[in-house]
């Protein structure tokens, strides 16, 4: 969410109160937020398949809610790292998309010059620290940002998203155990699809409520319905408010989904159309979110159709720059590497 937008947000939390309901502009920027990552995951899928984007490329569709509900709970000057499905992050950051569709097609203009591709952008305006492929590796990075904020003492958090797929590393208890013993004010967002790769969840791992895996840390967790945007800003508003007054860490197990492969180069052998076909239908985040805007008339079909467009421009404008920005000169290999003697 861009800063104006978390300012205004800020205050409308402020004045609601306990009240968990939601304002009728909240929603809408919430639908708006959703279809724009929606609709620049499909503009990169189509990109790639006309071989426009080269190496990894995750696309985050059907996820949407997840990083829409936290973002409309976190502060100017918190921080967010994730993995590398990791488009949907950073525009619900509020980075710019001409940057992030100009770095996956590997231009000059992109957020690491066209260096770094899909999986490696940062944005510290936007408190935006990757971006990493290594799975799991974020989350002690996550945690020592959140030591940081601990450190400066500025009452900021740090959201650390991880995949289903992470939860079984050693280097994530690690990270546990130390945010729980400093009281870190960070929250694990546990992004579980039920897939990694092609392994389901119940395949690899032993104890399939995640939300539990702080328990011997004394991190408290729950699980929340992470295609409803609502039930995820008021899970994260409780986190974030539990993390930010200095008692610790606190895990939020999101039940998601994605509809595309692990990344453009999946199969999908390992689950059936149906079942694909089935969280679509019955699930999607963006179609219940437009149900409720026009069943609660908080809008109608014409502002829908305006946003719709909006939308659209945005996108198109993004993939026009994309295009149009130069590839990075060769001498710029040897620039941004760490290489003092
Ligand atoms: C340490 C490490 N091991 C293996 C891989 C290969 N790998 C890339 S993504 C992935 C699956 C991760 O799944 P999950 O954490 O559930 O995230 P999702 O892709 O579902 O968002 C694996 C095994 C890797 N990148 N890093
Ligand atoms: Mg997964």
């Amino acid at each position: 969410m861009a800063k104006a937008t978390q300012a205004k947000a800020g205050a409308a939390r402020a004045a609601r109160g306990k009240d968990s309901s939601a304002t009728s502009e909240e929603l809408i920027g919430y639908y708006r937020d959703m279809l724009l990552i929606r609709r620049f995951e499909e503009k990169a899928g189509q990109l790639y398949g006309m071989g426009l984007i080269g190496g990894f490329c995750h696309l985050y569709i059907g996820q949407e809610a997840v990083v829409v509900g936290m973002q409309a709970v976190a502060e100017e000057g918190d921080s967010i790292i994730t993995s590398y499905r990791d488009h949907g992050h950073m525009l619900a950051c509020g980075m710019d998309p001409k940057g992030v569709m100009a770095e996956l097609t590997g231009r000059r203009g992109g957020y690491s010059k066209g260096k770094g591709g899909s999986m490696h952008m940062f944005s510290r305006e936007k408190g935006f620290f990757g971006g990493h492929g290594i799975v799991g590796a974020q989350v002690p990075l996550g945690t020592g940002l959140a030591f940081g904020h601990h450190y400066r003492g500025d009452g900021k958090v740090c959201m650390t998203y991880l995949g289903d797929g992470a939860v079984n590393q050693g280097q994530v208890y690690e990270a546990f155990n130390i945010a729980s013993l400093w009281k870190l004010p960070v929250v694990y967002i546990i992004e579980n699809n039920k897939y990694a790769m092609g392994t389901s969840q119940q395949r690899s791992s032993a104890g399939t409520e995640l939300c539990k895996r702080g328990t011997a840390y004394d991190i408290p967790g729950i699980q929340v319905d992470g295609m409803d945007v609502l039930k995820v800003r008021e899970a994260g508003e409780m986190a974030v408010a539990h993390a930010r007054a200095g008692n610790g860490p606190y895990i939020l197990e999101m039940m998601t989904y994605r509809y595309r492969g692990h990344s453009m180069s999946d199969p999908a052998k390992y689950r059936s159309k149906e079942e694909v076909a089935k969280m679509r239908q019955e699930h999607d985040p963006i179609d219940h979110l437009r149900d409720r805007l026009l069943s609660g008339n908080h809008t109608d079909e014409a502002a829908l159709k305006s946003i719709d467009k909006e939308i659209k421009e945005i996108v198109s404008t993004a993939t026009e720059f994309a295009q149009s920005s130069q590839e990075p000169d060769p001498a710029e290999l040897y620039t941004d590497v760490l290489i003092e003697a």
